[in-house]
């Protein structure tokens, strides 16, 4: 039997370990925070790395440690300060390794970066940092010139994640299509047009770059200002559509309600927070970003949405095998709450449209 004080002790930490406790919200990994003697705040982070998913850990490491320390470099060259609170920084294990493998289980360790918060949801002064710093995370990792793997292939291409749900409707293995035949029915709709990303992809005229591709709410960090210090949960940095990075973060910041909302009602596209993170991404993007992409910034805003339902729902028709769930219904309830934020946004696309082009220069 392990126990967490045990692992903690493989990486090459300092200090005299007092305590390991739970930390944050993910859906996928298990984490931990840890505290060393004579020191209030904690000093280092923990993670159980959900292996079912990424299941080739060398290579999560791998991309992970590429670039955080591109990033390290470029904050260096531009003479940044504070570069130790901008970019995470992971432990290596006694035995020099990227990670521990207990015979069962792969942890990883990072240090803790001290005053910094995570929000839920944010303002939209803070969607406009948000937005500025995303464009320039892009921005960094522009010409890193290592490959980096895909930790989980093919991870937001809407047409794998259609035909997974399809998969799922097809085998029904827990017996659950029959209540959820309206929501299969409203996706199946809108399929070959919210496919456009991938056909723009095969046309050759959208690029893939290298994104974070999980930039909700609460995997970034801010100072107490209000300004983004970085950004974590790097396990799914990969190179896809800028569109994910956007889209991703107005789905979780532009929602009025939560991911798993009960009430429905709660739930709306927030028009204010679109526009506050769509001029901060504009300005932080602009040494790249092209007409392409940038038109279709409003489609991007509906299509996490969109996909985000199609991963819940087959998740809850497959019977939970993927996401945490807290209760049976819960992929269910965040099904129904993810879909109701797609008609908002849908809604609203037109007013979308005019303020991206009011933004062109
Ligand atoms: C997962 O790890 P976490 O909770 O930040 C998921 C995202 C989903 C998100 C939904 C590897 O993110 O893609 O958008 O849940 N990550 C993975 O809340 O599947
Ligand atoms: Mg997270």
């Amino acid at each position: 039997m392990y126990t967490l004080r045990n692992i903690v002790l493989k990486f090459k930490v300092e200090g005299e370990i007092t305590e390991v406790k739970p930390l944050g919200e993910g859906l996928i990994n298990d984490t931990f925070k840890v505290y060393v003697k004579n020191d209030d705040s904690p000093k280092y982070v923990l993670q159980r790395i959900n292996n079912a998913i990424f299941q080739d850990v060398e290579m999560l490491q791998d991309n992970i440690e590429k670039v955080t320390n591109h990033i390290r470099k470029k904050l260096t060259e531009k003479n940044v300060d504070d570069i130790e609170r901008k970019v995470l920084r992971f432990l290596r294990t006694n035995d020099d390794k990227k990670y521990h493998f207990d015979g069962e289980k792969y942890w990883r360790m990072m240090v803790f970066i001290p005053e910094s918060y995570t929000y839920q949801s944010v303002t939209p002064e803070y969607s406009y940092t948000a937005g500025l710093s995303f464009g320039e995370f892009q921005s960094m990792l522009s010409d890193i010139d290592q490959e980096l793997g895909e930790t989980i292939p093919s991870f937001h291409n809407i047409e794998l994640r259609l035909n997974q749900l399809r998969e799922a409707v097809k085998n029904d293995a827990v017996g659950r299509v029959k209540e959820v035949q309206y929501y299969i029915g409203e996706i199946e709709k809108r399929a070959d047009a919210m496919c456009l990303g991938e056909q723009l992809h095969r046309e050759g005229i959208l690029p893939k770059r290298i994104c974070h591709c999980d930039t909700k709410v609460n995997n970034m960090l801010f100072d107490k200002e209000g300004n983004v210090l970085c950004v974590i949960d790097l396990d799914t940095v990969m190179p896809s559509f800028i569109f994910s990075d956007y889209g991703d973060f107005l789905r979780s910041a532009a929602n009025t309600g939560a991911e798993d909302d009960k009430n429905l009602d709660n739930i709306d596209f927030n028009m204010e927070i679109f526009e506050a993170f769509t001029k901060g991404y504009l300005e932080g993007t602009k040494s790249f970003l092209l007409p392409i992409e940038k038109e279709n910034l409003p489609y991007a805003a509906k299509l996490f949405p969109y996909m985000q339902t199609v991963r819940f729902l087959a998740d809850y028709i497959n019977g939970d095998t993927y996401y945490k769930i807290q209760y049976p219904e819960h992929n269910l309830v965040r099904t129904k709450a993810q879909w109701k934020l797609f008609e908002s946004a849908e809604k609203k696309e037109g007013d979308m449209r005019t303020m991206v082009m009011n933004y062109f220069s």
